[in-house]
């Protein structure tokens, strides 16, 4: 198994849910943290309690991926101490609306497009070649079931969670012959602010997702995470998939009455 001690670990998207359970278990693990999402004060906060707890040490950006420059200037001004990224978990990501296609908002699709594909690819082409340069380096690429199966109103959703199976592909193919690892981790129904963001705070809505089903946890996907990192060297876990029990399929889901 390998080691997390004093390792540089980047999360996009840490500021809620997955990401915020990724730092929790990193953090446990002896890794040092470079946090990122535009909350700066929710990032502080996760900062603040990790530190009291376990004395981890964060790095904090406050970063909008969708902003090119902004990624660059935020990767190459990293201080030396906290420069070589050993582990990025691109996390960032976010659904906007159920429309259908020919009714859908234009808004709605560039957000999703400019954050889960152009997004993931600007922190990418900046983070990795470090990786190459330092001969180390794995990166973990939140996917989802929705880019293995599109669902009735997810069109665009499922089309970004597409391109994203796409490039984990992509990316490992690229970096044959170098030891850095790429992982696509690819859950369905996740409790977060997930559901909230997608349709616009309107939180009885979101509650409907998960009404009567047990979901997975954020940190039910971070174990998984955290396991794939923490294989032997040689070892790539290219692509897992996980659902809660009580889902089957991207639209088959069990619901009890209570
Ligand atoms: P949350 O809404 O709880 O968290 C999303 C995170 O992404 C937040 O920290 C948010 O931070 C950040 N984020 C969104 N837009 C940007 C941006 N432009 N720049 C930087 N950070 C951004 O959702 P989840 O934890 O559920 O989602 C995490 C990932 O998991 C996403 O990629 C999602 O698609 C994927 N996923 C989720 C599933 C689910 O059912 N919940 C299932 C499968 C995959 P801030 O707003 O502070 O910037
Ligand atoms: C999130 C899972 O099914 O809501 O990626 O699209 S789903």
């Amino acid at each position: 198994m390998t080691s997390l001690q004093n390792q540089i670990v980047l999360i996009t998207g840490a500021s809620s849910g997955i990401g915020t359970a990724c730092a929790k278990i990193f953090a446990s693990a002896g890794a040092k943290l470079i946090l990122a999402a535009r909350r700066l004060e929710r990032l502080q906060e996760i900062a603040d309690a990790l530190s009291k707890d376990l004395a981890t040490e964060t790095y904090l950006l406050q970063l909008d991926v969708r902003d090119r420059s902004a990624v660059e200037s935020a990767i190459s001004t990293l201080p030396p101490s906290w420069s070589d990224i050993d582990i990025l978990i691109n996390n960032a990501g976010l659904s906007r609306g159920l429309d259908k296609l020919h009714a859908g908002d234009f808004q709605n699709w560039e957000e999703m497009i400019d954050t889960n594909v152009k997004g993931l690819l600007y922190v990418t082409r900046y983070v990795v070649p470090g990786m190459v340069s330092r001969g180390r380096g794995h990166v973990v690429n939140l996917g989802s079931t929705a880019g293995h199966q599109t669902y009735p109103g997810g069109n665009v959703y499922c089309a970004t969670k597409a391109a994203v199976k796409a490039l984990s592909e992509g990316l490992k193919q690229d970096l044959l012959g170098t030891p850095i690892r790429v992982t696509s981790v690819d859950p369905g129904m996740v409790e977060t602010e997930f559901s909230e963001v997608r349709f616009h705070g309107d939180r009885d809505r979101a509650k409907q997702v998960y009404q009567g089903v047990k979901p997975l946890t954020p940190e039910d996907v971070a174990d998984v995470i955290f396991f794939c990192t923490t294989r032997s060297p040689h070892v790539n876990i290219n692509e897992v998939i996980l659902m809660p029990v009580d889902q089957a399929s991207a639209t088959l889901v069990h619901r009890r009455e209570n």
